[in-house]
């Protein structure tokens, strides 16, 4: 067991304290989130930026990588920078949903002064990189933890910062599928629609309103679908063939890893991604058999027991098979 996985409720209370000391004593802020940002990222960066300037606060939201097309709809969306501000000096910075100061990416790390450190994540890997560290694994959502701060700071959540927070726990569960969805998660999503958040239109937006071109994609990826011969693992492929040949992004795949996921037998889902020819992006998904924190934390990657990542050097059969023996050992 790490430390953060025994947080306390009342230590927990004694950091959100101590953050919304920080929020009220300070008037210039940065908030970022790791590269490649998905829904609970995004949601956080923009629920927090949002009620902070309706403190009358300070706010430069930088994000190195573009907001994936279906959340550009977010309130607040159309601020994010994704260049280190000119006049980079901020008294706290807020890194969110993320578990590493590295995978806030390259801009960041250009910003002249981001003063104190506020690390807000739910990452059960996170290295604890900040001055103040609220790492929560029971939290379904870095979205989650902020509804609480934002509690205690205090400040009103307005129908924009609950639509960001909404999208936060929306994606990061699954819609509600996955087993980090709790009790409060449901409260914080109610408190949610009680603020103006409308769920059928949130759902629209998010997850009916894909591009063409990674439909496209999709189904060159489902013709990769491989597994191990017994049904308990299953895999899918995307290569850089496919997504020029598609005209797809990157953001684009997020979901995909959750066909392998969701055949019958199956227990650990994979999905290869090619970044180079020699280098790929692993996302590891489990039903609860196999920790894949523990299999991407050897290949220097990381996340949640149940929904990891890491990235591998070497050609694809290389690659998977390195991982696929990781795996199967795991059993
Ligand atoms: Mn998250």
């Amino acid at each position: 067991m790490t430390g953060s996985s025994e947080l306390s409720k009342k230590k927990r209370m004694e950091i959100l304290r101590k953050i919304a000391e920080e929020v009220r004593g300070g008037y210039r802020f940065l908030i970022s989130t790791h590269v490649n940002p998905e829904g609970d990222a995004i949601g956080s960066v923009l629920a927090l930026g949002l009620a902070l300037k309706n403190m009358g606060k300070e706010v430069e939201i930088l994000n190195q990588d573009p907001t994936p097309g279906n959340l550009t709809f977010l309130p607040g969306a159309g601020q994010i920078t994704h260049q280190a501000p000119e006049s980079g000096e901020f008294d706290v910075t807020f890194a969110l949903d993320c578990g590493s100061k590295a995978r806030l990416g390259e801009e960041f790390s250009r910003v002249r002064t981001i003063g104190k450190v506020i690390n807000i994540d739910h990452h059960v890997s996170n290295s604890f990189f900040g001055d103040v560290n609220l790492v929560d694994p029971m939290a379904s959502s870095t979205a989650e933890i902020l509804f609480d701060l934002l509690g205690i700071i205090p400040v009103r959540m307005s129908s924009a910062v609950a639509e960001n927070i909404y999208v936060g726990i929306l994606t990061d569960t699954g819609s509600f599928h996955y087993s980090n969805t709790s009790p409060k998660t449901f409260a914080v999503a109610r408190a949610c629609l009680l603020a103006g958040v409308e769920p059928w239109k949130v759902a629209e937006k998010v997850y009916e309103n894909q591009p063409l071109a990674r439909l496209r994609l999709l189904s060159m990826v489902l013709g990769t679908l491989g597994g191990d011969g017994d049904g308990r693992v299953n895999y899918i492929v995307v290569t850089q063939k496919m997504m020029e040949e598609s005209g797809a992004s990157p953001d684009m795949t997020e979901d995909f890893i959750n066909y392998p996921r969701s055949l019958e037998g199956s227990e650990v889902a994979l999905l290869f991604r090619e970044l180079s020819p020699k280098k790929y992006r692993v996302s590891l998904r489990s039903r609860g058999k196999v920790d894949v924190s523990r299999i991407a934390e050897e290949f220097q990657g990381g996340g949640h027991p149940n929904a990891a990542g890491c990235t591998v050097e070497g050609s694809l059969s290389e690659v998977k098979a390195r991982i696929l023996e990781r795996v199967q050992a795991a059993f």
